[in-house]
């Protein structure tokens, strides 16, 4: 008996030692359980939701983003993409990326605001004089450090696709110089420094949700809205609008963000794999975007919308004002950190 209780004490600790090495096993391989429990039970699903109609460029180009996953990561990663709002609309998607309710969500920048104020620079009238000289800024170190800020808010940003120029649209009246949208109600994104580029040009901007947006244009709660050419065309704006100015006055970057807990639980090298996807995939995106753009102007026309031409540089200076309003808050660093990139 007493040489079984001599043998017992060390089976004893053997036993347990066993047991903290299989429970602690995940943390081996730095907490990525996902990974391992992954390999072993299929692929890892990534749900992405976007705002937008499943023909537009953001719904294509995420289409191509799922194809390359699944490519370059031999089907260990599966990504679904959801159009249309049904994941919700940009600010509930951004919020449910911080909470890990949501996956993955391609929106613009100006909801953004209301997380952090870094984002605010590129919701400037007419910061960007060109489309190279945004992707120079955008694709540039300061570009990705803004989307690096993001982390500290349980959001990962893998690379900026375009949502693009936005021109305006009303069912009013032709709008040729910028005191013709006085009095109109104009939806803007929810962002302070949109709203503020028209409410000097005497509209009355009213900040909405895009899903709202085409019923509220139907039933005449707002006069105008303003959007490129790919939304004017993919959300059928032109059945309920009949002017459109080019007046092109605000560029939007539109981020591919990933929740960061979602983005912890993959392993680096499935990561890099994501991220590469990401970017080739963005530059697919902004190939078609230019595409609306050369494409859309007259197709709109033969739906029946009076194009008008406009002199960008009447709106630039009548939305001036808006860059002194904004300037403590914004950084004068950053304007001219984005001015040096043109
Ligand atoms: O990012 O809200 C808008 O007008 C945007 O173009 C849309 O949310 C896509």
């Amino acid at each position: 008996m007493r040489k079984h209780k001599k043998l017992i004490a060390p089976l004893l600790v053997l036993a347990l030692l066993a047991l903290a090495l299989t429970g602690c096993g995940g943390a081996n391989t730095g907490g990525k359980t996902d990974a391992a429990k992954s390999s072993d039970s299929g692929p890892i699903t990534l749900k992405v939701g976007h705002v937008l109609a499943p023909d537009h460029p953001y719904n294509l180009g995420l289409e191509k983003f799922a194809e390359l996953v699944d490519q370059k990561t031999q089907g260990k990663v599966k990504v679904e993409v959801f159009h249309s709002s049904q994941l919700g609309n940009e600010r509930e998607m951004i919020e449910g990326l911080q909470m890990g309710t949501v996956d993955m969500a391609l929106v613009s920048t100006a909801p953004l605001m209301g997380f952090t104020k870094k984002f605010m620079v590129f919701d400037l009238p007419y910061i960007f004089e060109t489309r190279e000289h945004a992707y120079k800024t955008l694709d540039s170190e300061f570009g990705q450090e803004l989307l690096k800020s993001l982390e500290e808010k349980g959001i990962v940003g893998l690379a900026y696709w375009e949502n693009g120029f936005r021109h305006l649209t009303n069912s009013v009246r032709p709008v040729v110089h910028p005191s013709d949208v006085k009095g109109l109600k104009i939806r803007t994104m929810e962002n302070k420094v949109h709203m503020e580029s028209f409410r000097v040009l005497g509209a009355d901007p009213t900040p909405m949700a895009f899903g709202e947006l085409f019923t509220a244009l139907q039933q005449k709660t707002v006069d105008g809205q303003e959007n490129p050419l790919a939304q004017i065309e993919t959300s059928k704006f032109y059945e309920v609008q009949k002017y459109l100015s080019m007046t092109g006055h605000f560029y939007a970057p539109a981020p591919l963000l990933i929740s960061k807990q979602k983005w912890d639980s993959i392993p680096a090298d499935l990561q890099d794999k994501i991220r590469s996807a990401a970017i080739e995939a963005r530059d697919y995106e902004r190939g078609l975007v230019q595409k609306a753009d050369t494409e859309l102007k007259e197709k709109l026309k033969s739906r029946g919308m009076q194009v008008i031409e406009v002199d960008i540089n009447e709106w630039r200076e009548a939305m001036s004002p808006v860059y002194q309003m904004f300037e403590a808050e914004i950084g004068k660093d950053a304007i001219e950190k984005v001015k040096s990139y043109k």
